[in-house]
């Protein structure tokens, strides 16, 4: 039993190709049986993931080279995700670090070095996509040598072994050009340089819980890392809880990972990573330790969340009729489910009973919990995304973030403009020579609100938009907010082509024809910066004959279908997303056009009329 173990994490900016390295690892370990049809990036296993692409959630799997079990963690790129790549790093003993040869170090990539490097965890550098046409991996290289450098690595750390990979291909190479044709070079530097797990296999018991999965069929699984000791299946050990009371628990079912699977497990010993089934209520961060000799471990420290958002019960006239849970109960029941798995999120109780500020590190990562909840039949409405301000020593403090923009050359004068408006300022301009540039930002988080969706557009969509919160400055002031008011409809009804046709030269619209609507629910982006009351119910008057043939030949501009993240991205302060299972609507907070206060645009407007 005495087997070898080697415990790393893949980190990387997202897209890096993480994910894609670990299927073909796993598929040249033997994982998979011969002819075995397997998914492309298997391990992005839930359905979120597969329609978009990213890792959301940080994933175990582990293989065997030789004799050597190495327990690999799959790590979620985005930086709205970062949480996940906290805590995997509390599970190992060194990371690969992944960088695309062609794009470089960017910011996620410093973000999760740093932490990595924090933590004391020795690298293996693999530049991937050196299959791209465009692939320069002796400047990348420079510039990862120059990001260690500026994240202060002492002189161990700077030597570290690089590996060049195709990822796609299974392929990685020591020097590139040589004639490799598998990973064998990667396995064979991960063993020879991540360090074994150290811990006493006859020390004091200590696990410690760092992620929570669910099974089907065993109910609630808690991943953790053993750092001393050994664990029987049908011990009697104690749960140190966070709140310091320890219970007693008995071990029912124990496995160790393999594969896509897991094995079942009589006993488990120190440098493992295994999943325990069984186990009420336990959470992450907790220890599982002796009974008679406690040693719980210090708790997780994750960085706290940097945005906020108000979640509450759907109050529209349409609410009820497409989702199940629609109550103030079940969205603090959920909430408080979420809580359990997702360590990054806070909750905390906002003014009304009816709704709940829910806090996090980015606007993605909010969608993303939106986007299940209303999967799993949830209605609810949610309010524009605010920065978590702080106090300290008596000053207001903001988040700022890294902003790292890749564009083409010939739009950095529109670039520049928008940024400053956001108070984003200059760091670094670099020019790779291949027609784009890349410009440093550091740029409060507030800036960043609907910046993304701007930017494509400013640049056709050519934009490449990384960020990452860097800590926090002194509070800058008010800034802009969107410039335009919103169409919304002044009494309920279903839209008609002949309504919709005469109002969409005022803005864009956001619905179509026969779509039912409400008094104070938003149809369309006003071009001006006030908000209108529109009637989009108006039917054309019918002369005696039929004119159904004249509505048919009303040709609309196609609206724009808001997608759940631009929604979000699109709504003021005084209006809210309306989200069910089936719909996504815009609407003011106040509904009834006599009651609702005016807006700053309006007020203005009016100020200036005077004058
Ligand atoms: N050309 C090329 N493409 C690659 C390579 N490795 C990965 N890709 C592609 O890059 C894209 C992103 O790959 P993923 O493996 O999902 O990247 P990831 O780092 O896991 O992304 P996140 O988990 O979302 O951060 C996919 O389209 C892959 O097919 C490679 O070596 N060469
Ligand atoms: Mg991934």
């Amino acid at each position: 039993m005495n087997k070898q173990i080697r415990n790393i994490a893949i980190i990387a900016h997202v897209d890096h190709g993480k994910t894609t390295l670990v299927d073909t690892m796993l598929r040249q370990s033997g994982i998979f049986r011969a002819n075995e049809a397997v998914v492309e990036r298997v391990m992005d296993s839930n359905d979120l993931e597969r329609e978009r692409g990213i890792t959301i959630l940080a994933k175990n799997t582990a293989l065997f080279f030789h004799d050597t079990k190495i327990n690999i963690v799959d790590t979620p790129g985005h930086s709205d995700f970062g949480g996940e790549v906290e805590r995997a790093l509390r599970m190992v003993d060194g990371v690969v670090l992944l960088v695309d040869a062609s794009e470089g170090p960017l910011p996620q990539t410093r973000y999760v070095l740093q932490k990595a490097l924090a933590a004391k965890l020795p690298p293996v550098v693999v530049l991937n996509k050196i299959d791209r046409p465009d692939a320069r991996p002796e400047e990348v290289l420079n510039e990862i040598y120059d990001l260690f450098i500026d994240l202060d690595a002492t002189e161990d750390q700077l030597d570290f072994p690089i590996v060049y990979t195709n990822a796609r291909a299974g392929v990685a190479h020591r020097k590139i050009g040589d004639d490799s044709r598998d990973l064998l070079p990667l396995f064979e530097a991960i063993v020879a340089n991540i360090p074994p797990p150290t811990g006493d296999p006859a020390g004091v018991l200590q696990l410690q819980v760092t992620n929570l999965d669910y099974s089907d069929f065993l109910g609630r699984l808690a991943i953790c890392r053993v750092f001393n000791g050994r664990l029987n299946r049908g011990e009697e050990v104690g749960i140190s809880k966070l709140d310091g009371r320890l219970i007693s628990t008995k071990i029912t079912k124990l496995f160790t990972f393999r594969g896509l699977e897991r094995d079942e497990a009589e006993t488990v010993v120190a440098g493992d990573i295994v999943a325990i089934a069984g186990v009420e209520g336990i959470q992450i961060g907790e220890t599982l330790t002796s009974l008679e000799d406690p040693a719980p471990l210090e708790p997780l420290i994750i960085d706290e969340p940097t945005l906020a958002m108000v979640f509450s019960v759907n109050s529209s006239p349409l609410s009820g009729r497409e989702g199940n849970y629609v109550t103030s109960r079940d969205l603090r029941d959920r909430l408080a489910k979420e809580l359990l798995t997702n360590v990054s999120i806070r909750v905390e109780d906002a003014d009304t009973p009816e709704s709940f500020r829910v806090l996090g590190r980015g606007e993605l990562q909010l969608a993303i919990l939106i986007e299940t909840m209303r999967r799993e039949g949830f209605e609810l409405m949610v309010g524009k995304p605010e920065i978590v301000v702080r106090t300290e020593n008596g000053k207001k403090l903001e988040p700022v973030e890294r902003l790292v923009i890749d564009i083409p050359e010939s739009f950095i004068g529109i670039i520049m403009e928008t940024i400053g408006s956001r108070r984003g300022e200059m760091l670094k301009m670099s020019n790779h020579g291949s027609g784009r540039v890349r410009l440093d930002f550091k740029i409060p988080s507030r800036g960043l609100i609907g910046l993304r969706s701007q930017l494509l557009t400013d640049t056709r969509g050519t934009a490449l938009i990384h960020s990452i919160f860097e800590g926090w400055m002194e509070y800058g002031g008010d800034m802009a907010l969107r410039p335009t008011g919103a169409l919304v409809a002044d009494r309920p009804g279903v839209s008609t082509a002949y309504a919709l046709w005469g109002l969409q030269e005022r803005g864009e619209l956001f619905i179509g024809p026969v779509i039912e609507v409400y008094e104070g629910m938003i149809v369309g982006e006003n071009s001006r910066e006030q908000d209108m009351e529109v009637n989009v119910t108006k039917e054309k008057k019918l002369t005696n004959m039929r004119s159904s043939s004249a509505d048919e030949a009303i040709r609309l501009i196609p609206h724009r279908q808001l997608s759940l993240e631009q929604a979000i991205e699109f709504i003021a302060d005084d209006e809210f997303v309306e989200i069910t299972p089936k719909s996504i609507r815009l609407r003011k907070k106040v509904l009834q056009y006599n009651k609702r206060p005016r807006r700053w645009q309006e007020i203005r407007a009016s100020q200036e009329a005077a004058n």
